[in-house]
C-alpha cells in the first residue's frame, strides 16, 4: 500500500486524497433533532460520517441511527426511477419510465379523478418525514383538495390541541429553571437523547425528578427521585387524583386560579371523585407513593411538565389525561412562569426559534374559500376546528364508505399503511383506489401498492432549510448529487405544480424561491446562509421569553383565562365530548377474558426509527428480530423463555414474534414496536378504537392474548 492509498484507507481528508468534508444534516428522526452531519465525500460518495463539533444541536455526538446513515442512504432497495405499475396492485412488478412519463401521467390520472369526483376527491399524504410539509400542503390547496393528510394524524398534534384549549398556545417545560421535574411518560435516553442535558445540568443542581411510566427505563433508574408505574392509560385518573390532593391540602396557588383560570370550581368539584383508594385501584400505584409525590411536587416548585409527543396522547383517552396532567401546572400558579410551562411560538416547520417567518401566510395564499370538509371533520369536530389538516384515522373509512364524498386518489410522500391502526384495513382500502402515487427513498410495501412509484432523494442529496430553538437558522448544501435518477419532494412537487398548470407561479419556482418568501422579514438572505451551510444564530430578532407578559395580556382562549373547562370544547357536547377533563378507561371492548393483556405498542427502541430503519443491518443488528417485551412473572406463568416464538393476538389477527422476557415491564402488559414487514403490530389494532377529542389512535391500550407458539 502505498501512502495515498493508507491516507484514503485512513479517510483522512486533504489534497493528497482527495476527501473533501461537507456539512450536512441526519433527517432520519424528528425534526426537532436534526443533527449536524460532517459527511467525508471521495468522489461524489459519502465515505465516513460523524458529528459536525460546533453545530448547537448535537456539538458534534451523532445517535446509532445518526451513525447508520451510509448504510440508510446507500441502502440496496433505494428506488432508482420512476416507475410504472404493470402487474397487480403490491406484487411489485413495475417497469421503469422517464419523469416526464411520470409526471404527465400523473397529471392526467388527478385531473381525471377531479373532472369525476371534484378536487377533494384526491388526497395528499405525507408520512414522517416533514422537511416538504408547507410545500405539500399548498400544493394541495393549489389543486384545490382541502385534503392534506400526514402522519401527524398520530403524532404530537394531541397536544398541540390541549395548549389550543387551555391557553390558545403551544407550550414546554422550561427544565433550565425548574425545581421539581415530572417525567410523564418519559424517556429520552431512547427517543430524544438531545433532551436530556438540560434534565441532568438542573438534577445537578438540586431539582427533583419524578418519572411517570408503568417501565423500568435508562430515565427512571438514572434520573428519578420518584418512579411511579401507572397501568397504560390511567394518567388522567392518577392526575386528577393528585389534583385533589393539591387542593385538599391548600398546595395551591389561589391567586392566580382566582385571576387567570376559568373553570376552577367544576373542576373541583368534579376531582372530589378521585380520592386516593379509588386513584391507586384505577393506576395500580400505592396510595403512599401517590402522596409522597404530590408532596414532591408542591414543595419543591417551580414544577415543569415535560411535552408527549406519543405515549400520552396514544390511548382512547389521551387528549383528556393530557389535559388533566396541564391542569397540575395550571392550579399551583405554575403556567407563564420560569421553571414551569412557558409559551413559544412556531418558526418554520414545526420548530420554535423564537421569530416568526412567512410560512402560514405561503400555505394558505392558495388556500381556495368554500371547499369541501376534509377527512374525519365530521367524527372529529374538535380536530377539525384546531387542525388544518385532515384526520388520516377517518381515511379507511371515509374510502369504504364514500361519506360524505369519495376519495378516489391519494398522491403520497413518504406514505407507509403500516403506521395506522388496524393496517390491513387501510391496506384493502388503499387497493381500491382508482390511483396512487408514492414517493420514496425505498421499495417498501406500501410503494408496491402504488401505480407511479417516485424516487426521493436523502437530505444529503438536497438543500433544505432548517430552524433551530435558541434562534438558528441553517441551509444545507446537497453533499452527493441525487442518487441514481432521485430528485428532492420538493423538487417533484414544483415540477407536477407546472404539469398540472395550477397557476401557481411561486411553488413552480422552486423550493429556493418559495424560502426566500417565507424568510422575506428575517434580517439573512438564503445565499447568505447557503454560504456557511451551518447554522447561523439570529441575534437580534430572537425575542426573549418575558415571564408573566402573556398572562398580563390574557391568554388566546374565549375567557382570556387558562381553561379548565374549555369554552371551545363545550360547543361539541352534543357529539359527547366535554369540556372538564374527564377520565374514561383506555381500553377497547373487546373480550377481557379473551385478551387479557394490555398491549402498549411502541416505546421507542434505540436503534430503530419506525419503518425506515429496520432493513439498515447495523441497526437492525441491535434488535435483530421483532420482539415482545413480557414480564419475567407472565413469561413464568405462560411456560415460556428468552427468544422462544410467541403468538400475540387480537380479534384483527395473529403475528409470531420473539420473547424477550424482562423484569423492566408491568405483568399484564405487554410492549412491542412497531413499523416491521414480517410482525406488523398495528395489523393487530382496533381501528376505531380512536380519541374521540383527537382522532389518535389507543396504539397503546389495546387488548391481546399472548401464548407460546404450539411447534406440531
Ligand atoms: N403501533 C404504533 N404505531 C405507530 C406509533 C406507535 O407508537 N405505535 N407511532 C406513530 C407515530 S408517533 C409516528 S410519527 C408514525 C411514523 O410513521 P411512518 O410515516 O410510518 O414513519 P417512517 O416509517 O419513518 O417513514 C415513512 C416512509 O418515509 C420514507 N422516507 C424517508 N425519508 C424520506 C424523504 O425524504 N422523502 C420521502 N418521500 N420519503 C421518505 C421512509 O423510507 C418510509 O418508507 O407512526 C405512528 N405509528
Ligand atoms: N429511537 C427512536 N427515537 C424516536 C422515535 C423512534 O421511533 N425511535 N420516534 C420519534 C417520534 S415520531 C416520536 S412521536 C417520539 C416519541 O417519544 P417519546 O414520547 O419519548 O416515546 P416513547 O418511547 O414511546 O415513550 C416514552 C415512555 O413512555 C412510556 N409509556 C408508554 N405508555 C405510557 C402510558 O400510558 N403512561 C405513561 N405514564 N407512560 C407510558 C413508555 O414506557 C416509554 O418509556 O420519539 C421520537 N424519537
Ligand atoms: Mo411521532
Amino acid at each position: 500500500m502505498n501512502r495515498k492509498e493508507r491516507l484514503i484507507k485512513a479517510k483522512i481528508p486533504c489534497k493528497e486524497t482527495g476527501i473533501e468534508i461537507r456539512h450536512s444534516i441526519c433527517d432520519i428522526c424528528s425534526p426537532t433533532f436534526h443533527c449536524g452531519v460532517d459527511a467525508y465525500v471521495l468522489n461524489g460518495k459519502i465515505i465516513k460520517i460523524e458529528g459536525t463539533k460546533n453545530h448547537p444541536m448535537n456539538k458534534g455526538v451523532l445517535c446509532t441511527k445518526g451513525l447508520g446513515n451510509r448504510q440508510y442512504i446507500y441502502r440496496e432497495d433505494r428506488i432508482k426511477t420512476p416507475l410504472k405499475r404493470v402487474g397487480p396492485r403490491g406484487s411489485g412488478e413495475f417497469k421503469p419510465i422517464s419523469w416526464d412519463e411520470a409526471y404527465n401521467e400523473i397529471a392526467a390520472q388527478l385531473n381525471k379523478v377531479k373532472e369525476q369526483y371534484g378536487a377533494e376527491s384526491v388526497v395528499f399524504f405525507s408520512g414522517f418525514s416533514k422537511w416538504y410539509r408547507p410545500f405539500l400542503h399548498r400544493f394541495a390547496y393549489s389543486f384545490g383538495s382541502p385534503n392534506y393528510a400526514t402522519e401527524s394524524s398520530t403524532c404530537q398534534t394531541s397536544t398541540f390541541m390541549v395548549w389550543d384549549v387551555n391557553v390558545g398556545n403551544f407550550s414546554v417545560a422550561d427544565v433550565a429553571n425548574a425545581g421539581v421535574f415530572v417525567g410523564w411518560a418519559y424517556n429520552p435516553h431512547y427517543s430524544r437523547h438531545l433532551a436530556l442535558g438540560p434534565v441532568m445540568a438542573q438534577k445537578e443542581r438540586g431539582m427533583k425528578v419524578i418519572i411517570i411510566d408503568p417501565r423500568i427505563t435508562p430515565a427512571s433508574q438514572q434520573l428519578a427521585d420518584i418512579h411511579l408505574r401507572p397501568i397504560p392509560g390511567t394518567d388522567g385518573a392518577l392526575a386528577l387524583g393528585m389534583g385533589k390532593i393539591l387542593i385538599d391540602n391548600g398546595w395551591i396557588d389561589k391567586d392566580y386560579i382566582e385571576n387567570h383560570v376559568f373553570g376552577f370550581e367544576q373542576y373541583r368539584e368534579y376531582v372530589q371523585k378521585f380520592d386516593i383508594d379509588t386513584v391507586s385501584k384505577i393506576t395500580g400505584i400505592p396510595a403512599r407513593d401517590i402522596e409522597d409525590t404530590v408532596y414532591m411536587m408542591a414543595h419543591n416548585g417551580p414544577m415543569a411538565i415535560n411535552e408527549s409527543a406519543a405515549p400520552l396522547a396514544h390511548h382512547k383517552n389521551g387528549f383528556q389525561n393530557y389535559r388533566a396532567i396541564m391542569a397540575l401546572s395550571a392550579i399551583t400558579g405554575n403556567y407563564d412562569r420560569p421553571g414551569g410551562q412557558i409559551p413559544v411560538s412556531f418558526t418554520y416547520n414545526y420548530m420554535c426559534a423564537g421569530f416568526k417567518t412567512r410560512e402560514q401566510e405561503f400555505i394558505n395564499a392558495t388556500k381556495k374559500p368554500g371547499m369541501r370538509p376534509k377527512v374525519g371533520a365530521a367524527r372529529f369536530p374538535l380536530w377539525d376546528e384546531l387542525v388544518d389538516e385532515c384526520q388520516a384515522t377517518d381515511l379507511t373509512r371515509q374510502i369504504n364508505e364514500e361519506t360524505p364524498y369519495p376519495i378516489k386518489a391519494i398522491f403520497a410522500l413518504g406514505m407507509n399503511y403500516r403506521m395506522l391502526p388496524d393496517s390491513g384495513a387501510f391496506r384493502k382500502a388503499l387497493e381500491k383506489l382508482d390511483f396512487i402515487v408514492n414517493t420514496d427513498l425505498f421499495m417498501t410495501d406500501t410503494a408496491k401498492l402504488a401505480d407511479i412509484v417516485l424516487p426521493a432523494c436523502s437530505s444529503f442529496e438536497r438543500g433544505e432549510l432548517k430552524a433551530y430553538g435558541g434562534g438558528y437558522l441553517q441551509y444545507t448544501n446537497p453533499v452527493i448529487e441525487p442518487l441514481y435518477e432521485s430528485k428532492n419532494d420538493v423538487q417533484i412537487i414544483s415540477e407536477l405544480a407546472s404539469c398540472l398548470k395550477l397557476n401557481d407561479p411561486l411553488l413552480e419556482k422552486g423550493y429556493e424561491e418559495c424560502i426566500k418568501y417565507i424568510l422575506q422579514d428575517i434580517p439573512i438572505t438564503v445565499e447568505e446562509l447557503k454560504k456557511t451551510g451551518l447554522p447561523v444564530h439570529m441575534g437580534d430578532i430572537v425575542g426573549q421569553y418575558e415571564p408573566g407578559e402573556f398572562t398580563r395580556k390574557g391568554y388566546n382562549t374565549p375567557s382570556r383565562k387558562f381553561e379548565l373547562y374549555s369554552n371551545i370544547i363545550a360547543k361539541y357536547q352534543d357529539k359527547g365530548l366535554d369540556p372538564l377533563p374527564t377520565y374514561v378507561s383506555s381500553l377497547n371492548d373487546w373480550d377481557e377474558e379473551k385478551y387479557p393483556f394490555i398491549l402498549n405498542s411502541g416505546p421507542r427502541l434505540p436503534g430503530a426509527i419506525h419503518s425506515r430503519t429496520h432493513n439498515v443491518p447495523w441497526l437492525r443488528r441491535l434488535r435483530p428480530n421483532p420482539a415482545v417485551d413480557i414480564s419475567t412473572e407472565d413469561a413464568e406463568k405462560l411456560g415460556i423463555e428468552q427468544g422462544d416464538t410467541v403468538e400475540i393476538s387480537t380479534p384483527n389477527g395473529t403475528i409470531y414474534v420473539e420473547a424477550n422476557v424482562t423484569g423492566k415491564v408491568l405483568a399484564g402488559m405487554v410492549n412491542m414496536y412497531h413499523g416491521y414487514s414480517e410482525a406488523d403490530v398495528n395489523s393487530l389494532m382496533d381501528g376505531n378504537n380512536v380519541d374521540p377529542y383527537s382522532g389518535f389512535p389507543g396504539y397503546r391500550t389495546t387488548r391481546c392474548n399472548v401464548r407460546k407458539k404450539e411447534v406440531p
